[in-house]
């Protein structure tokens, strides 16, 4: 398949609730929408690229230059078979995971839609359904917390994830175990403590949570590993795996038992679904995180979890958590078990609303061989 076109649109969506982590309150969202056409055919992908450099040292500025600098025109005008072509055709440039894994999703979608066959059957996924869960956001004390919670539970989840930051981290994680004593929960710190404050996070050992998301900043993977020698709850690294090759040593030295996995920040379906085969035979369990995306990229987190590893609920939830109109139908719903139906149709299997990506889009630009 020859590629030759690539469409960029720089997006903006409100979230229906602002959304907060230890490296600040969001209540918009920017990201970067692909369409990558071949063939007759468009594939697309969605790059998680923030406005800000909060979570990765990529912005939607970094990524847009990136894309329409160097890997759009690496591939444009070049013929592919299959996604092993891709990847040799980018192998040259250094870095950039999220642009990367976002350009590689539509190529994804592009090759399942011309071969008539699913992400998740591409990519070797053993389950119709995700087991998934919520993860919420800082709020301003613990009853709004605990509310919130409440509201969620309501509507099916049965696992929460809540995001810590220093000042709002033991008690209020203490006081919404009090208030729901067997809840799975897990907490996510998002880099925010350093290794002198292991004493507060061995806090939280006593809290029955099913693990400790990256309490150190992502470059700390030996502190990370003395911290776990002194927990007995898991740590799960989030940030600080971008390679297959951060899992392996994560893994040799003990550094966490558990791995989220985000395909954006390993750079893509391919790299995600190596390190989840890598963690299968060690044992370690893993689960896909999420990135607040539109359905286009739920669909691929959905195909991606839907891998045997996947044993832990993933943090997908259903598309009316995140916003009032999404760019890609149709929508993902929860089931009575707490689970997301994964698409089976060719590609990702949605469909862009072409009304309201435009009416979301703040730029776009168009890139040919
Ligand atoms: O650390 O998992 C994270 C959102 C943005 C940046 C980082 C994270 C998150 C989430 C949201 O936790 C999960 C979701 O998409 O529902
Ligand atoms: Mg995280």
């Amino acid at each position: 398949m020859r590629l030759d076109e690539l469409e960029l649109f720089h997006i903006r969506m409100r979230l229906k609730q602002p959304f907060e982590t230890s490296f600040g309150v969001q209540d918009m969202r920017e990201s970067i929408i692909l369409r990558l056409r071949g063939e007759g055919l468009e594939g697309w992908g969605e790059c998680v690229a923030d406005q800000t450099p909060g979570f990765s040292y990529e912005t939607v500025g970094t990524a847009w230059h990136v894309l329409s600098d160097f890997f759009g025109p690496a591939i444009l005008g070049r013929d592919i078979v299959d996604i092993e072509d891709f990847l040799a055709l980018t192998r040259g440039f250094k870095g950039h995971p999220l642009a990367r894994a976002g350009l590689e999703m539509a190529t994804w979608d592009l090759l399942g839609k011309s071969y008539g066959e699913s992400l998740r059957e591409m990519l070797g996924g053993s389950h119709e359904t995700v087991q998934v869960g919520v993860s919420v956001g800082i709020k301003k004390d613990l009853p709004a917390l605990v509310e919130t919670i409440e509201k969620y539970l309501e509507k099916g989840y049965r696992r929460i994830k809540i995001k810590i930051k220093p000042e709002k981290d033991v008690d209020v994680t203490g006081g919404v175990r009090e208030h729901f004593p067997a809840l799975r929960l897990q907490v996510d710190a998002n880099s925010a403590y350093r290794i002198e404050d292991s004493g507060l996070i061995k806090r939280l050992d006593d809290l029955d949570l099913e693990m400790i998301e990256q309490p150190f900043a992502e470059d700390d993977l030996v502190d990370h590993s003395m911290l776990q020698s002194q927990l007995g709850t898991a740590i799960c690294l989030d940030e600080s795996i971008k390679h297959l090759r951060h899992a392996r040593q994560a893994h040799e030295i003990a550094a966490c038992r558990i791995i989220n996995i985000k395909p954006g920040r390993v750079g893509g379906l391919r790299e995600a679904q190596s390190i989840h085969d890598y963690c299968i035979g060690v044992m370690m369990p893993v689960w896909c995180g999420g990135m607040l995306e539109t359905n286009i990229g739920r669909a691929s987190n959905l195909a991606i979890a839907s891998l045997p590893g996947f044993t832990l609920p993933s943090d997908i939830s259903a598309s009316e958590r995140y916003y009032e109109e999404d760019i890609a139908a149709p929508e993902f719903i929860l089931n009575e078990d707490s689970s997301i139906n994964v698409p089976d149709r060719p590609g990702l299997g949605v469909e862009v609303v072409q009304k309201s990506l435009k009416k979301l889009t703040l730029r776009r630009e168009t890139i040919k061989d």
